[in-house]
């Protein structure tokens, strides 16, 4: 019987990701108009800055029933005003779907919303490995100087859903206080 060698490698330092047919989104300044509180100084910003980067392996079709799908994001360091650079966040278009993220490098955290607002947060760094329950929403923030790395892992028909948090956001924020990130109310 074969024995081949391994299609794709993820590198456990950093989180790259290499193998056939890996892909992945930039988010620059100018595509996340509206996702920090401090407008004026999200203006300052270059729109072509990068804040955000995946790197993804998609081996089945979006949507299959069954199937998983396995990425890291990047995110650099930097705030707007005095919030961390940070993902758009989402919940799952099949809301009851899980998700599993896992911290290569850098540190940051884990902003999680339930469906009556409730919102908490997990400290992300290296190895720490986080379950997103379902109906939650999800939301990365690099709270360190270096770039916040992590992988995830979830199923293929989960979809997202950025609608509902374009139009109500999160019902907190995480802010640099005295030089350490807090969780306030939005
Ligand atoms: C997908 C998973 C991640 C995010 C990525 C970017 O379900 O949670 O790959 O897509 O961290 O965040 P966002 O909120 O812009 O999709
Ligand atoms: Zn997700």
């Amino acid at each position: 019987m074969k024995i081949s060698a391994p299609k794709f490698m993820t590198d456990w330092k950093t989180g790259v990701v290499t193998g056939p047919e890996v892909q992945g989104v930039e988010r620059r300044v100018r595509d996340l108009d509206g996702v920090f509180a401090d407008e004026g100084a999200f203006s300052q910003l270059r729109p072509d800055r990068l804040v955000y980067r995946t790197a993804c392996v998609f081996p089945v079709p979006e949507g299959t029933e069954g199937g998983v799908f396995w990425g890291t994001t990047f995110i650099e360091p930097g705030t707007v005003g005095a919030e961390y650079f940070m993902t758009k966040g989402h919940f799952h278009a099949k809301a009851d779907r899980m998700e599993s993220y896992f911290t290569f490098a850098g540190t940051g955290l884990l902003v999680l919303m339930d469906t009556a607002r409730n919102c908490w947060a997990e400290e992300m760094t290296p190895g720490s490995t986080h379950l997103i329950p379902p109906y939650t929403a999800h939301r990365t923030v690099n709270t360190g100087d270096d770039v916040f790395s992590f992988g995830a892992c979830w199923p293929s028909d989960a979809g997202h859903d950025y609608d509902s948090i374009a139009e109500s956001g999160f019902s907190a924020r995480a802010m640099r206080v005295d030089g350490s990130p807090v969780l306030v109310p939005a």
